[in-house]
Formats: C-alpha cells, sequence, structure tokens
C-alpha cells in the first residue's frame, strides 16, 4: 500500500517497501516564544531556516503548522505555503486543529498535499473529509473521539475502523490516501506509553496495511537526552509497521537510527542509501578539514 504524495515537481511514495518517510517537524511555533512573536508580527522569514535547516537534515517532507495564539493562522498559513514551496521542492503537510486554516493551507497547495490531521469525531469528520476529497489530498487520521484518547490499543483500533470505514464509505477517499496516527504520547507520563503505541502500530497493520505516521517528538517530550529516546523508539515503531513520523530531521541521531532502520528491515536494496550516505558525510569532513589547513 502506497501513499503517494507530491509538489510540483516531486513525488514522494510512502510504505512499508520504501525508505521510512522522515517528515520534518521544525514549521511549527509551538514551545518557541521568538517564532510566535515573529508570526503574530507577520514576520514568516524564520520559515526559512528551519526550511534549510531539515532538507540538509534528510527530511523528506515538510509538516506546516503555523499555530500561534492571538495571530490570524489561516492568513498565516495561506502564505507560508507559497513561500515554503518556493524555497523547496519537497511535499508538505498541512498542520492544524482548524478547518479553516487546513483548507487555506490547500487552496494555495501545488501538487497533492497531506492533511494533518482529522479525529473520529462524526463532526470532524464531516467537517475536514470533503475538504480532503475536494483537493484531492491524503490525511492523517486519529483515532480519538468526543469522549475520550483511548488508553487501550483496541480501543484505538476500533476508532481506526470508524475513521477508514467513514472515510473510504461515505466520502469515498481512497484507503492508501489515508494515513493512521496510532497516538505517541510522553514516556515522561507514562512508561507504559510508549508500548500501547507500538501494539497499537501492529494491530492496525493486521487489520488495515495502512502507512502510518506519529509526532515522534512527542514520546521524549520533558526528558533528557531526547534525540537518544528517538532512536530508540523509532525503529522498533517501524518494525511494528510505522511507515513514516513528523520528527526532528535536524538531529544526525535520529536520522542515521532511521536510515540504519531501513537498512536492517530491507527498505534500502544493496544498502545503497547506507554507503552514499556514508560516502557524502567522508567527502564534506575532508572538504572541512581541507579548508581549515589552507
Ligand atoms: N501527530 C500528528 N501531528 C502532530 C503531532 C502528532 N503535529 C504536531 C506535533 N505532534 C509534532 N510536531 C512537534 C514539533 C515540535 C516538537 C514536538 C512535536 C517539540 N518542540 C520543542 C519543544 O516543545 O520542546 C521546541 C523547543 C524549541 O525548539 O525551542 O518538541 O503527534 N499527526
Amino acid at each position: 500500500m502506497h501513499t503517494i504524495l507530491s509538489s510540483a515537481t516531486t513525488t514522494v511514495r510512502i510504505g512499508d517497501d520504501q525508505p521510512f518517510a522522515i517528515i520534518g517537524e521544525r514549521i511549527n511555533p509551538t514551545g518557541r516564544k521568538i517564532f510566535q512573536q515573529q508570526l503574530r508580527a507577520g514576520d514568516l522569514s524564520r520559515v526559512e531556516i528551519d526550511v534549510k535547516e531539515q532538507v540538509a537534515g534528510g527530511a523528506m517532507l515538510l509538516d506546516v503548522n503555523m499555530g500561534t495564539p492571538l495571530a490570524d493562522e489561516a492568513e498565516l498559513m495561506r502564505q507560508a505555503v507559497p513561500l515554503i514551496q518556493g524555497l523547496t521542492d519537497l511535499p508538505l503537510v498541512i498542520d492544524s486543529s482548524i478547518i479553516e486554516v487546513l483548507d487555506a493551507g490547500l487552496a494555495v497547495y501545488q501538487g497533492k498535499a497531506l492533511v494533518n490531521s482529522v479525529t473520529a469525531e462524526d463532526e470532524r469528520m464531516d467537517a475536514i473529509l470533503p475538504i480532503v476529497k475536494k483537493y484531492g489530498a491524503a490525511v492523517i487520521g486519529l483515532p480519538n473521539d468526543e469522549e475520550e484518547i483511548p488508553e487501550d490499543p483496541a480501543r484505538r483500533l476500533e476508532l481506526v475502523r470508524k475513521l477508514i470505514g467513514t472515510a473510504t464509505g461515505k466520502y469515498k477517499i481512497p484507503v492508501e490516501d489515508i494515513v493512521i496516527d496510532p497516538l505517541a504520547m510522553p514516556v515522561g507520563a507514562d512508561t507504559l506509553h510508549p508500548s500501547r503505541t507500538i501494539e497499537t502500530i501492529a494491530l492496525i497493520k493486521a487489520e488495515f496495511g495502512v502507512n502510518m505516521t506519529l509526532g515522534a517528538s512527542n514520546v521524549s517530550f520533558g526528558m533528557p537526552d531526547r534525540h537518544t529516546i528517538a532512536s530508540a523508539f523509532l525503529p522498533i515503531a517501524i518494525s511494528a509497521g510505522l511507515t513514516s513520523a513528523i520528527m526532528d530531521a535536524r538531529s544526525p541521531q535520529i536520522v542515521r537510527a532511521v536510515k540504519a532502520a531501513d537498512l536492517v528491515l530491507n527498505r534500502d536494496e544493496w544498502g545503497a542509501n547506507w554507503i552514499s550516505a556514508h560516502r557524502a558525510a567522508q567527502k564534506a569532513a575532508a572538504e572541512a578539514q581541507a579548508q581549515g589547513t589552507t
């Protein structure tokens, strides 16, 4: 099962026989005071740095979230999408909890975007899925409803059934355009959270075989040495069936852990990506040294 996303010029295929899809999380003002102040003042200049760093780090798609208190988020999204598409050919993930913001981003997007996200609540599905269909986009589905974010993996699976059933049945969205987020929560809040996420991934994979994504940084939130936690969590989740993650693409440690997982899980034929990345790093190091000695 392949989820195909695109920009005006570039296509990315997500699937369990493909290299793990690294979605850069960084274009998001949550927890970043200065970035929030800039966005509130209509200054999007920081986005350029965030794009460059994530592309350099190995991002294959970029999540775009403009959620800023006391700002016109729809207007920010309307400006951010063409700005980012002028800076990179990577496909984008349009991330907002506000329906008008998703619509504003999709209206100006060139290509096939991934909408982040819709829950299993009837009201949310009935508002967001028609927009997804209208733009021919793909969508991330979250297994929580009006009552709860369920802890039990079996209950999450029930909500995934509801989501996929409604999206494919009522709204005629192809199942390959539905990417499920099994919900990643901080290990610092409960050390059972990651195990529940991984069990949910395995259940969804067995029943539907759909592509999945999650917010990898959620897992390490509030803990020291976050990159090491992500570097352990992601390969385990990938082994269970996770095919992409919204993650810190600037971290060589996490990106290399994911690339090594591709290699050992046979998503990197002949180790071609692994070897060429190593050679590129060697070359860059040699060039840096030559610069330093002249
Ligand atoms: N699922 C889906 N979408 C998501 C999430 C998810 N989108 C948003 C979020 N969760 C994923 N994105 C981030 C982005 C940043 C961080 C965590 C998740 C993060 N930021 C630092 C912090 O808050 O400590 C920023 C600090 C700084 O740089 O100054 O951790 O789960 N579908």
